[in-house]
């Protein structure tokens, strides 16, 4: 018989948020719940994203659904599954959403929890067939449970993010996640309905030679980019960038590399949001043993003021990130 097929299925990742909830005797069960209602409402997007190319070829799926809901743009579809799935779930009080504009009340009034979330990350790749991802946050309320999630609840640092992860819609589909020990990776297997461990204690190498930014944009970047950026060249370093950030920052994870998408001309700050894409992936950085910074802070430590607030971001092997800081420093030294 095939060695493989003698091997055991493995932990799915209910069991694995099972176990971890059982190393911390007090608590309630609620966050591992929610992580489950995350996983669920994954499985739907991915289930959506597979069928996409039809859907825009037929356009006659769920004719019965009253809402028309599969007419919609899929990031919009996305954007549905998870909050319906996180107001059924019940932890969570309040959501803020790369696609909304503003703090959405999910009603659980006794929910701890806030989620902060990009539900299709890579737009200009989801028509496509190429990558995408899902990239989420979670915080605990500060305000007090029996009313509505606060917008101060949802504007917190990174650094009080009590789980963060993404799921990356890829060749295989994984979910990402991490509750402040340590990384660990699922892998969905379609035709049991499961995510399994597959990627167990995630640690990113200390360097790498995989580069990940839109060079197409070199002439509006800061010179110390422009430099690092040579620095690369100089180096051999392989240019790799999808254009979908969770891919590109999945890659670097497992292989080491570094993401850049720094202040422009056109955008000075930057285009990628702190509260929906940066703080959740310098968090599994970190935890994986990587860093992350927008060239002067890190980018846990950057306080929120806006629910839609960009920055810059440079994120991955803690070398590399730290050469670009290096440079960085020298152009404000001239
Ligand atoms: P989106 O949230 O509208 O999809 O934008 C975020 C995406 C990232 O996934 C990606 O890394 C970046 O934008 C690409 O931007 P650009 O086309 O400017 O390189
Ligand atoms: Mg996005």
């Amino acid at each position: 018989m095939n060695d493989r097929l003698a091997l055991p299925v493995g932990t799915t990742l209910d069991r694995f948020i099972m176990r971890k909830q059982e190393d911390f005797p007090f608590a309630t069960g609620e966050l591992s719940q929610l992580l489950r209602d995350i996983a669920l409402a994954a499985k739907i997007v991915n289930r959506e994203i597979n069928r996409a190319g039809l859907l825009d070829v037929t356009g006659t799926y769920g004719q019965q659904n009253v809402q028309g809901e599969e007419q919609q743009k899929l990031d919009v579809i996305a954007n549905i599954r998870f909050i319906r799935a996180l107001r059924n779930g019940g932890e969570v009080c309040a959501i803020i959403s790369e696609e909304e504009d503003e703090v959405i009340h999910t009603g659980n009034t006794k929910g701890s929890y806030i989620v902060a979330m990009d539900p299709l990350d890579g737009s200009s790749n989801i028509d496509v067939n190429v990558s995408i991802g899902t990239i989420f946050s979670i915080y605990r309320r500060t305000s007090d449970a029996g009313c509505n999630g606060t917008l101060e609840d949802c504007l917190q640092e990174g650094t009080r993010q009590v789980a963060a992860g993404y799921i990356v819609y890829g060749s295989s589909t994984m979910l990402v996640y991490t509750t402040g020990h340590g990384v660990n990776g699922f892998t969905y297997e379609p035709s049991l309905g499961e995510f399994f461990l597959s990627h167990p204690n995630i640690t990113t190498p200390k360097t790498g030679t995989i580069y990940s930014c839109n060079e197409g944009g070199v002439n509006g970047f800061p010179e110390s980019i422009k430099n690092y950026l040579s620095y690369c060249k100089d180096n051999n370093y392989s240019a790799r960038y999808i254009g979908s950030l969770v891919a590109d920052f999945h890659r670097n994870l497992l292989k080491g590399g570094i993401y850049i998408y720094p202040s422009t001309a056109k955008a000075p700050n930057g285009k990628l949001r702190l509260m929906y894409e940066c703080n959740s992936l310098a968090y599994i950085v970190e935890q994986a043993g990587g860093k992350a910074t927008d060239g002067i802070r890190r980018i846990m430590e950057i306080e929120p003021t806006e629910l839609h607030q960009r920055c810059p971001l440079i994120i991955g092997s803690a070398d590399m990130v730290d050469k670009v800081e290096e440079f960085m420093k020298a152009e404000v030294a001239v």
